[in-house]
């Protein structure tokens, strides 16, 4: 007995001599993470890939509960369905994504002054709870439009002789009237300087069947290369596209999928990454709130996806080649594309 007592004791000197001198590593703590979309998720990839990073912060942090809130398209109605959302919720961290969300927390923020807020795609600065990640739309703008430039001045059947690309958008709003479209625009006039870009504003990011109205008025005048940026009202420019035969170029996701040999180019936003890190970096204590952050192409959050089959299959290698050259460029500062205050 007195043995096995002495021998405990041991045991206990050792274990406390090893928990002083080993830091274990902290276990991962269970979190509440508040989703709030703006908008509705379904066919906004932003949105679905927000969701998701989450999703694997909960897979890393068992215990860990989400709640998403999808606040719908009258945009009328967000900042009061963000305080609403806020009041119920007793969240570690409400992460949202949208560049119209920053002014919108500082509103519902002053109501809970312990609420912690994360916002992708936006900015803003000196809120001491609220951190942003914007993404630089120049650059992504810039490859994207420097590809639709290329494509539209080919001999590939359904491009014609008119230096005229299209985009149809949702809505205008300062990123995209200062750094989507001026990015696009640039990209479009390194290939020639004649370029024009034809800008039609769907007024919402789900009709369909407007968008497509849109794009078919627009192929008439002569537009060969498309970026729609109009939420699931993209399925309609698709459509249109197809039946014409002439070509999309994407923003965002991997879209390549929903129309091989229509869609020839995607650049991507790594948004399930960057919520996930955030989120991470959030829970250890490291995220810099009251910080306003750009990630572009040398960060590894805008990227072009130059792999997929149907890219490698259609768009010929004298145009990959360039389009490899120009993503090097930006890379390497050779190319600099600046984000300006938006
Ligand atoms: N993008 C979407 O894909 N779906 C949406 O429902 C959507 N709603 C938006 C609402 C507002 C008020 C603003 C300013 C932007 C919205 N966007 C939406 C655009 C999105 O933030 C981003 O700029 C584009 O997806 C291009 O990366």
């Amino acid at each position: 007995m007195k043995k096995n007592k002495s021998l405990l004791l041991a045991l206990a000197v050792l274990a406390a001599q090893f928990a002083m001198t080993t830091p274990l590593a902290a276990a991962p703590k269970p979190l509440k993470i508040g989703v709030f979309i703006p908008g509705v998720s379904e066919g906004s990839p932003n949105y679905e890939n927000l969701i998701k990073g989450a999703q694997r912060v909960a897979k890393d942090n068992p215990g860990t509960d989400i709640k998403v809130f999808e606040a719908g398209y009258n945009q009328a109605e967000w900042q009061e369905k963000l305080t609403s959302f806020v009041a119920t919720g007793n969240y570690d961290y409400v992460i949202t994504s949208n560049p119209s969300l920053p002014d919108l927390i500082n509103v519902t923020g002053k109501l809970f002054p312990k609420q912690k807020f994360i916002c992708l795609d936006g900015s803003f600065a000196g809120n001491p709870n609220l951190y942003t990640v914007l993404y630089n739309q120049i650059e992504q703008g810039y490859i994207t439009g420097y590809l639709a430039g290329m494509l539209s001045t080919s001999k590939m059947p359904g491009t014609n002789a008119d230096k005229k690309v299209g985009m149809i958008i949702g809505q205008h709003y300062p990123a995209m009237d200062k750094l989507i479209i001026p990015g696009f625009e640039k990209g479009l006039k390194a290939v020639d300087p004649a370029f024009q870009v034809d800008v039609r504003v769907l007024g919402n990011w789900f009709d369909a069947t407007k968008a497509a109205e849109l794009a078919r008025s627009m192929i008439e005048a002569g537009v060969d290369v498309i970026l729609p940026i109009c939420g699931s009202g993209s399925q309609g420019v698709i459509k249109a596209a197809q039946e014409a035969g002439i070509y999309l170029v994407f923003f965002d996701n991997d879209e390549y999928a929903r129309a091989p040999g229509t869609i020839l180019g995607c650049t991507i936003l790594k948004q399930e990454e960057l919520a996930y890190n955030c989120l991470k970096q959030a829970a250890q204590g490291t995220l810099p709130f009251g910080k306003a952050d750009v990630v572009g192409i040398k960060e590894g959050y805008v990227e072009f996806l130059d792999t997929n089959p149907n890219y490698l299959a259609k768009v010929p290698v004298a145009i990959r080649n360039k389009l490899a050259a120009a993503i090097r460029d930006i890379k390497s500062g050779k190319i600099v594309l600046p984000v300006p205050q938006i």
